[in-house]
Order: C-alpha cells, then sequence, then structure tokens
C-alpha cells in the first residue's frame, strides 16, 4: 500500500514536470503598422518575439497583432493597463495622456539628430521617464523608434510658415504637437491613427506628418501629394507591458523580457537608418513632390509662445538638461 502511494506520488511529480515543461505562455503585443518586414514596428516586434523566445527557451510566445487591428495607440495603451492586452508598441503620440511627463520629448525641434535622441533616451533622462510608467499601471521595458516627422498634405509646396496657414493638419493626440501646430497658425485635427488614410482620401484633413518610416509602411504617395522634409520633431516609440503579467515573471524572465526590448529598439532604429537613405527617393519615384528642407530658424522662431508654454509645463531647467545633453 505504501509502495503504491509512492509510485503513484512518482507518477503525479513526472506528470507535472512534464506539464511545466511544456506550459507555454501566449502574450500577445499590438502595433499601428504592417508586420515584418514592412515596417519599423513589424521589425522590432519580431526581433522582440525572437528573443523572448530563445531567452526563455520557447517559455513565452509573442503573437503579433499589426496594422491597429486592436485599435488606435491610446486605446491599445488602455488595454494594457487593463490587462487585456499583454504588449504594445506605440508611438509617443497618446502616451502624455497617460503618464505627462513623456510630452517633453515631443517639444519640436528638441533633438538635433537621431544620436542625440538615443542617447538621451537610453541614458538617464530617458530611463527616469520610464521609471514614472508604473504609477499609471503601465510597465515600460525601452523607447524605440520612428525617425524625424515630416509634412505631407494635398494642398501645396510647403516651404514657409505661410504655407502651413489653414492646413487642415491631422494631429497626433498629443497636447505638445497640437500646441506646435496651432501655433504654426495650421488648423490642427487630432485623430488616432486608423482613420487618418480615410480622412485624407475623403478630404476631411489636408495632411498628416509622419517620419519617412511611416510614410513608406503606410503607402501615404497614395493618398498625399507633396512631401516636406521638415524634421521639426523626433518621434520616439516605446515598448509597454502590461503589470498584470510583468508582476508574476521572475527576475531573470524580467531580465529577458528588458533586453529583448532593447534589441527590438535597436532592430527598429536600424531599419528607420536604411529608410531614411533611401526612402525620400523612392516616395519621388511614386510621384510625390518633395521640398527637400525648411528654414528651421524661421519656425522656430514663430513657435516662440508654444515654447513658453513648455516652459511652463515641463520646466525650462529638464528641456535645457535634454538639449546640452552629451
Ligand atoms: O505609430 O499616429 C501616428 O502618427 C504614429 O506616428 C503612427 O501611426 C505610427
Amino acid at each position: 500500500m505504501k509502495r503504491e502511494f509512492l509510485k503513484f506520488l512518482a507518477l503525479a511529480a513526472a506528470l507535472a514536470a512534464s506539464g511545466m515543461a511544456s506550459a507555454q505562455t501566449t502574450l500577445r503585443m499590438g502595433y499601428a503598422l504592417a508586420p515584418a518586414p514592412n515596417s519599423h514596428y513589424g521589425v522590432g516586434a519580431g526581433t522582440f518575439a525572437e528573443e523572448i523566445a530563445k531567452r526563455t527557451q520557447g517559455r513565452f510566445r509573442i503573437e503579433q497583432y499589426p496594422n491597429s487591428q486592436l485599435g488606435g495607440e491610446r486605446e491599445m495603451i488602455e488595454s494594457v493597463q487593463l490587462g487585456t492586452l499583454d504588449l504594445v508598441a506605440t508611438s509617443s503620440g497618446p502616451v502624455p495622456g497617460f503618464v505627462p511627463e513623456t510630452g517633453i520629448v515631443d517639444i519640436p525641434f528638441l533633438f538635433r539628430d537621431p544620436a542625440h535622441a538615443r542617447s538621451v533616451l537610453d541614458g538617464p533622462i530617458g530611463q527616469e521617464l520610464l521609471a514614472k510608467f508604473p504609477a499609471k499601471n503601465l510597465i515600460a521595458l525601452a523607447w524605440g523608434e520612428q525617425g524625424f516627422r515630416h509634412l505631407t498634405n494635398n494642398k501645396r509646396p510647403v516651404g514657409t510658415p505661410e504655407d502651413m496657414k489653414g492646413l487642415k493638419l491631422r494631429t497626433m493626440e498629443n497636447p505638445v504637437h497640437i500646441t506646435a501646430f496651432r501655433t504654426l497658425g495650421a488648423a490642427p485635427t487630432p485623430m488616432a491613427w486608423p482613420e487618418v488614410i480615410t480622412g485624407l482620401q475623403q478630404g476631411t484633413i489636408d495632411g498628416q506628418e509622419n517620419p519617412i518610416s511611416v510614410i513608406t509602411s503606410a503607402k501615404l504617395s497614395q493618398v498625399q501629394k507633396y512631401l516636406t522634409l521638415t524634421r521639426h520633431v523626433y518621434s520616439p516609440a516605446v515598448f509597454i507591458m502590461s503589470p498584470k503579467i510583468w508582476s508574476v515573471l521572475s527576475d531573470a524572465d524580467k531580465k529577458s523580457f528588458q533586453e529583448a526590448s532593447k534589441l527590438a529598439a535597436a532592430a527598429m532604429r536600424k531599419y528607420v537608418d536604411d529608410l531614411e537613405k533611401k526612402g525620400v527617393d523612392d516616395l519621388k519615384a511614386q510621384g510625390m513632390q518633395v521640398v527637400m528642407a525648411i528654414d528651421t530658424a524661421k519656425f522656430q522662431s514663430i513657435l516662440a509662445p508654444a515654447y513658453a508654454e513648455y516652459a511652463k509645463k515641463y520646466g525650462q531647467a529638464g528641456i535645457d538638461r535634454i538639449k546640452n545633453y552629451k
């Protein structure tokens, strides 16, 4: 009898162990654009999935939900907050609505170049911002990237701030961007990304602004005639995870998720770098009329009242700390 019982125990333990070994947790990750290789998000999510599988010996599987199929970015972040979605790779657009302090990185003409932005976001300033997310029931794993944003529209070639007057311009649902475009004299219309292409087709908006990565991936050359390389603002992305999942991960798994997100961000940045080189030529070949540069100082001087507002909101010291960061 005793022997039988021990046998039973051994069997139960073996079953449990084999069950454990094959147990796989599937996590869902949403993002706005096409899967790899057709967008920087797709490439980032793909890298993330591979690295997680490798680092956790397949215990975690990342299932991708591209092309806004789980909603706009604000909705996806809300779902992550509620725990009905596990992960999102998103632009910074709606993020200040959740973590207001992050709006500081959306200030126009703040970053000189990608190297400056990347060193700020990967350094203490960027990490301090990521550390603000848990208080809002979100875990920010790492900053990713979209590139510098440029203006597209169907009305006219925009070369000067005057050309922006009255343009019905879709902006992200981002208070910093809305202030900037209002100050420049455009008519900013905040709108979730999934509505933008229809809005451009139907003429409810004249234009929008996004990096070459997004313009290319979303095939905006089919619905927009003019492109101006304004580089008016750097566009970060961020990998966000639900605390519901994060809180039950072992320390080793947490480390794997953080490392995987950093490699995913690196893959996004490389993709953006490659596109910056050839993307504009491709868009020209697709028929877009391109204004290659603007007088940045002129735009900045018109933005003076907006800069005063940002200083009041985020503190001039914090803004200068980013500007002067080396
Ligand atoms: O996340 O909403 C936007 O303009 C974003 O830059 C884009 O959808 C990619």
